[in-house]
Parts: C-alpha cells; sequence; structure tokens
C-alpha cells in the first residue's frame, strides 16, 4: 500500500455504530466542541419505514441561532440506515413554503422512485415506497432535495441527511470490530440563510458558499478514536458548493471506501478532496501516540483567483465571496481501550471488478455560454441548458459508454450522474491509480474526465449534473432516457 495523493479523485461523511457514542466529551485544552449525536432511523426486521417532515425553523449551528430549513427538526437529518435487501416506506411531508422533492444519491434504485421530476408541493405529503436491491454494495449515501431551480437554495439552507447501507463490506472481522463515526460537512452562512441578504450575481454564478465550516453542523467537531484499534470515517460532502481538501497530518488514515462502495484494499493518503456530492469512507488505525489529532481543511481554489482576475478584481472586492482558508474540521480524540495490540487493518475489502471495453463513446462538454434553443445564457452541457422534457441523451440497457467529459471552463464542475455507478478510467489522458465505483467526479477548469458506466437494471428518465447546486439550477444537467 503506497502512500498516495488524490487530488480531485476522490469524494467523501459521518458517525456512530448503533449504541456507541458518536463523539467523545471535550478535554480541558481542547478547542474542539462536542458533536451532537446524529439521531439514527434504523431499518427493523427489513423495512425502514418512516416519515420526513421539511420545515423551515430556527436551528444552533456552530454556536449561533441560524434561520435554516430541516429535516425532523435536525441539521443535517437523521441517519437512514438499512441493509441490502431492506425495503423502505419514506413519508416526505412538506411543511416549506415550496415544492420539494428527494433524492437517493448513492442508491442503485429505479428513476421511477429515485424521480427528480417528482414534485412534493408545499402542504403536500408523498410517501416512497421502494426495495433496496439484494446485492446492492454497501455504501454511505445521502438524502437531499432535487426540485428543479432550488437545489441550491434548499441543500445550502440546511435539507441533507446520511444514508447508510449495509452489505458485505460490513461483514468482513477486521471492518466489523471498527468503530464507526460519521461527519456530514457543510458550510453556513448567517448572512444569506434566513434571506438576510441576497445571493450577489456573482457568488450564484460561483455557487454559494458560506463562511461557517462544520461537520455536523459543529465547528471543529470532536470524534474519538480507539487507542490501538480502528475507526471507519464516513465522510459526506453535503456542500451546496464548496469542495474540500482535508489532510490528516502526523497521523496514517487510509480509503476504504468511495461513494458507492469498497475498494479493494485500504489504501493510504496524504490528502482527500471531496467535491459537493461525493462521499468516502476511511480507516484510521489509534496506533499513534495518544493525543488529539486534527483533520484539516485546506484552501482550495476552484478556479475563482482566475475568474477574478478576468474581470480585473481582487476577491476583498467581490461581495458574497469567501476566502478559502485552512481551518480544522474536526479533531481525531484518542479514547483509552483494553487492547495492547494494534488491531489491523484488512488486507482485503471487496474487489472492483473491471467493466467490459464500452460499446460506445460519446462527449460531454461543459461550458457557459448561450443556449439559443432554450433561449436562455448560463450553465450549458453540449452547448444545451436544462429543459424539462427534453432528453439529452438516449442509452440502451445493458450497454457500457464511455463518456468524455471535457471541462472547457476554468471553474471545476464536479459531475455526477443519477441511478447508475461508474468507473473513471482516465484523468487528462492519463489512467486513475485504482478502481473504484464512483457516481459524482470531480472536474477542475480545463481538465477532461473519462467515466466507464453500464446501464443496468432500471429504465426510464434520469439524469447527470454539474454538484455545484447553483449551477445545476442555471441548466447544467441533462436528462438520460435509458431504454430496453
Ligand atoms: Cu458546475
Amino acid at each position: 500500500m503506497k502512500r498516495r495523493q488524490f487530488n480531485r479523485q476522490l469524494a467523501g461523511l459521518m458517525t456512530a455504530a448503533a449504541g456507541v457514542p458518536l463523539l467523545s466529551q471535550c478535554g480541558r485544552n481542547n478547542p474542539a466542541s462536542r458533536s451532537p449525536i446524529l439521531q439514527k432511523i434504523s431499518s427493523a426486521e427489513g423495512l425502514l419505514e418512516l416519515s420526513l417532515t421539511a420545515k423551515a425553523q430556527t436551528q444552533a449551528v456552530a454556536r449561533k441561532s441560524l434561520a435554516l430549513l430541516a429535516y425532523n427538526n435536525q441539521v443535517p437529518g437523521p441517519i437512514l440506515e438499512a441493509r441490502a435487501g431492506d425495503m423502505v416506506r419514506l413519508t416526505l411531508v412538506n411543511e416549506l413554503d415550496n415544492p420539494t422533492n428527494l433524492h437517493y444519491h448513492g442508491l442503485h434504485i429505479s428513476p421511477e422512485v429515485d424521480n427528480v421530476f417528482r414534485e412534493v408541493a408545499a402542504g403536500d405529503r408523498y410517501t416512497y415506497e421502494f426495495q433496496i436491491p439484494e446485492n446492492h454494495p454497501a455504501v454511505t449515501g445521502w438524502y437531499h432535495p432535487h426540485y428543479h431551480l432550488r437545489v441550491a437554495e434548499q441543500v445550502f439552507d440546511g435539507l441533507a441527511g446520511p444514508l447508510i447501507v449495509r452489505g458485505a463490506l460490513d461483514e468482513i472481522p477486521g471492518i466489523r470490530q471498527a468503530e464507526e463515526a460519521l461527519l456530514v460537512l457543510k458550510d453556513f452562512e448567517p448572512k444569506l440563510q434566513g434571506n438576510f441578504q441576497t445571493l450577489s450575481p456573482l457568488a450564484k454564478r460561483w455557487g454559494r458558499e458560506g463562511s461557517l465550516i462544520t461537520a455536523n453542523a459543529q465547528q471543529n467537531s470532536m470524534v474519538s478514536i480507539p487507542q490501538n484499534g480502528l475507526l471507519r470515517l464516513r465522510l459526506i460532502n453535503a456542500s451546496a458548493s464548496r469542495i474540500y481538501q482535508l489532510q490528516l497530518p502526523e497521523h496514517p488514515w487510509f480509503l476504504m471506501a468511495t461513494d458507492r462502495g469498497a475498494i479493494a484494499e485500504p489504501t493510504e493518503l496524504e490528502t482527500l478532496t471531496l467535491s459537493p456530492g461525493e462521499r468516502a469512507e476511511l480507516l484510521i488505525p489509534g496506533s499513534r501516540e495518544p493525543g488529539n489529532y486534527e483533520i484539516l481543511s485546506l484552501p482550495y481554489d476552484r478556479g475563482l483567483s482566475e475568474m477574478i482576475e478576468g474581470m480585473g478584481k481582487t476577491v476583498e472586492q467581490m461581495p458574497g465571496i469567501v476566502r478559502s482558508e485552512k481551518r480544522a474540521i474536526a479533531t481525531l480524540q484518542y479514547q483509552p481501550s483494553e487492547r495492547t495490540a494494534q488491531l489491523q487493518l484488512p488486507k482485503q475489502l471487496i474487489p472492483v471488478e473491471p467493466l467490459p471495453e464500452a460499446d460506445i463513446s460519446r462527449e460531454f462538454i461543459l461550458n457557459h455560454g448561450n443556449d439559443s434553443s432554450a433561449g436562455v445564457t448560463g450553465f450549458i452541457i453540449n452547448n444545451q441548458s436544462f429543459v424539462m422534457d427534453r432528453v439529452n441523451t438516449r442509452v440502451r440497457l445493458n450497454q457500457v459508454e464511455d463518456w468524455h467529459i471535457i471541462n472547457k471552463a476554468s471553474i471545476d464542475h464536479p459531475f455526477h450522474l443519477h441511478t447508475n455507478r461508474f468507473q473513471v478510467i482516465k484523468r487528462n489522458g492519463q489512467p486513475e491509480p485504482f478502481r473504484a465505483w464512483k457516481d459524482t467526479v470531480a472536474i477542475g477548469g480545463y481538465e477532461t474526465v473519462t467515466i466507464r458506466v453500464k446501464f443496468e437494471d432500471f429504465v426510464g428518465r434520469t439524469v447527470y449534473h454539474c454538484h455545484i447546486l447553483d449551477h445545476e439550477d442555471q441548466g447544467m444537467m441533462g436528462i438520460v432516457e435509458i431504454e430496453a
């Protein structure tokens, strides 16, 4: 296992095994605050049944009261946990002033269920009913609204929660012995939330970001790690636009799973970059000198400098833009344990079989500009802005395709495909260091990424889009119809 750098390669989320407190008590000299234990709703006897009420309310975030939107009075929303094969019966109750719906980001289920075109009107409710496939991989996913034109606003205001599927990965002995924690990474902005200030045109174009950087709605959350044990840390980037570049200095950490489940073997990381929508699971051995170790969020430039220089200005002259700074996003705190010998990392996880060579390939060009057919200027894919009911791409069930995604813009546009998972084959002509199952991939300014996807199990209309949610709302989305 070589130490590797993952820039723009892999995605990342949150915590707590059943009955195990998510986070520990603060040490006396520790700056980190104690994180709330996220409520967890688990399936029982093969059924995950709940109602989820979306409502505007005041929530405490990083010791401030913010006017937010919450699921079941919580930001982030409760952790939903089920097993492969379970049934899900979820009633979404919309007590917002606007329409909404739900996207099950990370689940391989029919687009007729996971349907972004569905509208749950203000005051209405809708029951989602589906089975998680028996052969579904263990994943860290998340749920959030996907109602076009309101996605960025509703997610930025707090509507998002973790969705854990357990499967074969959870049965590996070394993984079973690990303690679990989960962090939902999200930024908030007191000036924007509750409509105290209107979003500036540049912030909308750029993608809204906030100055409060949180994990589970706390600044510098505490996560306990058992001395000589293993911590399985799930990370979810539930931010509307912010990209995190994470580092755990002076301490080893190993990637064990990406968006759609395990990789073949734990792989040591230097840094981990997570775009909005991406998830990662890390295995962290409690093998160092007991103490506190900070997970740092490093400054990350998603192309803003070039955009602002192009305007002949500086960041400080730009209203609504937050400069990216280095800070601790969470702190690992060693907890004494009875183990005298270090619990070993499993050598093997779950093989990631390569997809067969593609039957056909397509290009998707991401840019900013004018779509004369739709009569709009904004963010476009293949010169087209999103139009409801316009199918942009038709594919065949069980076909394998290579999609060359070409970013002709100077700013990052992380690309997300609904329903089916994919493998990243090449980035700027270079093969990826190892195979992984993904559903969201970082694409930096002027980069080209090739993904390989097999359209499996489900027919129907689904979407692909930029996961900077303001870009999606401004048209950077397309419809793919999967035909039998
Ligand atoms: Cu974008």
